[in-house]
């Protein structure tokens, strides 16, 4: 076991810092501020090869592991987690073509998404259907050499705005043996987006239901067989689990970090906080909990890269734990700025209201110990 960073790790983990310290650290504020979703910003990311971080190369993708993605996504979301959190839905969308889609429809959708020329969104929840994912009741009928779908998703990161919906679809029966997974372009006829949600957060990225009304697309569109979609929706989990919680882990992090630099300036009693020895000893379990939540998601990374049989269990373990972690230690960062730590003056609500929300989507952390749990009751 080597805990060592390889050189090429530490390259691209500089090279993201970067970006993101200089290209989206100074516009974040604004961005959450007046909901700006910052297509340029992307597609810069995306011409450092974050647009499609483990696909393969031959469509321009960067082909890295999921362990170097965690990397990559606790350093953008370092800056800004809501737009790194986006970056990572439109990757899992791209992998999930890359990994189970035919060549065909590998070389017509995933050039464009590659550069984020095209953006990708993953609809899997509905408004009866969100812990429960298997009873989804959005229909697809083979009609010749179409598919005529009807119904709707909820929640759609990139909703409105995304140029491809990788949707789960119902074509068979009940449960999820009957769930199909299929590409739907944004300029299919019968496709509609509901308003804009108004968040607590993730005010970076657009958040709307996406509707079909007898929306008709070729069979052509179709990722992998009918009855493999759930598997192929849940596969895609398996890593952006694992990307949530590195988001959640760039933003603690970097509430981290502002807190020591507060505590070192800001005085009361005569002395800095930095010297409360109680406020010490926050700062220790805090940078105690971020390192331990980092240890389990490299290590949970690094097990969906072997496709060990555990990957899953380990993937929801560190997901859980990091997303947790991440938000108590936002939580008492704030209680660190004490009222200061209220205002948008400072990044530290954002940061918060941003992590909030990594406790419930991609699964919820009590499907996360669900998943564990049947995992490890499992005769
Ligand atoms: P419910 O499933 O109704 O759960 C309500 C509560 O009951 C939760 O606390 C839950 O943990 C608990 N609960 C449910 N079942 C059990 C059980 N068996 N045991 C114990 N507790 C249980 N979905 C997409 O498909 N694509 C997206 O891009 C997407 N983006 C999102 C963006 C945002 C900002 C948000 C808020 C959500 C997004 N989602 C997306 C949806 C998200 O995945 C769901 O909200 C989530 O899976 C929970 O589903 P639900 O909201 O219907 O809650
Ligand atoms: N990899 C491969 N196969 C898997 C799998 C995985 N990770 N997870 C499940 N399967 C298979 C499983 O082995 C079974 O196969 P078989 O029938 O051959 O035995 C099949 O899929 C059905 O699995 P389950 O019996 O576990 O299905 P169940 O209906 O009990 O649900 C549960 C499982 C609760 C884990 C799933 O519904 C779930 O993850 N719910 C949460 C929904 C969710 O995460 N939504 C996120 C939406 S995306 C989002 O929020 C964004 C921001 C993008």
């Amino acid at each position: 076991m080597d805990f060592s960073w390889s050189e090429e790790q530490t390259a691209f983990r500089d090279m993201a810092r970067n970006f993101a310290q200089n290209e989206m650290l100074p516009h974040a504020a604004e961005w959450d501020e007046k909901s700006i979703f910052p297509e340029e910003t992307l597609r810069q990311a995306a011409a450092l090869g974050f647009g499609g971080i483990y696909c393969a190369e031959e469509h321009g993708g960067s082909a890295l592991t999921r362990l170097d993605a965690a990397i990559i996504f606790e350093e953008l979301a370092a800056a800004c987690p809501s737009t790194a959190a986006y970056i990572s839905i439109h990757n899992m969308a791209a992998w999930m073509i890359d990994r189970f889609g035919g060549d065909e429809q590998r070389a017509r959708f995933l050039p464009k998404l590659m550069t984020m020329a095209h953006f990708a969104s993953y609809c899997l929840t509905e408004p009866g259907a969100g812990s429960d994912a298997a009873s989804l009741r959005t229909r697809a009928v083979r009609d010749g050499d179409d598919y005529v779908i009807n119904g709707s998703k909820a929640f759609i990161s990139g909703g409105g705005r995304s140029d491809l919906y990788v949707t789960m679809v119902r074509t068979g029966e009940d449960g999820p043996g009957g769930i199909t997974c299929i590409a739907i372009p944004s300029d299919t006829p019968g496709i509609s987006f509901g308003a804009q949600e108004k968040k607590l957060g993730w005010h970076s990225q657009p958040t709307s239901m996406v509707m079909f009304e007898d929306a008709r697309v070729p069979v052509s569109c179709r990722i992998g067989e009918e009855g493999e979609g759930f598997k192929i929706a849940m596969q895609g989990l398996d890593g952006g689990r694992i990307n949530i919680g590195a988001c959640s882990l760039g933003g603690a992090r970097a509430a981290l970090e502002a807190t020591r630099t507060y505590m070192s300036e800001r005085k009361q009693f005569g002395k800095a906080l930095a010297q409360f020895q109680a406020l010490q000893f926050r700062i220790a379990d805090m940078a105690t909990e971020l390192e331990a939540a980092r240890l389990m998601l490299h290590r949970a990374a690094a097990l969906v890269d072997k496709k060990d049989p555990d990957a899953t269990m380990h993937a929801a373990m560190a997901k859980r734990f990091a997303t947790d972690a991440g938000f108590e230690i936002c939580n008492q960062a704030l209680q660190l700025h004490g009222g200061y730590g209220y205002l948008r003056d400072y990044p530290i609500e954002r940061y918060l209201r941003d992590l909030r929300v990594h406790q419930i989507l991609e699964g919820t952390n009590e499907v996360m110990r669900l998943i564990i749990a049947r995992r490890q009751l499992a005769g």
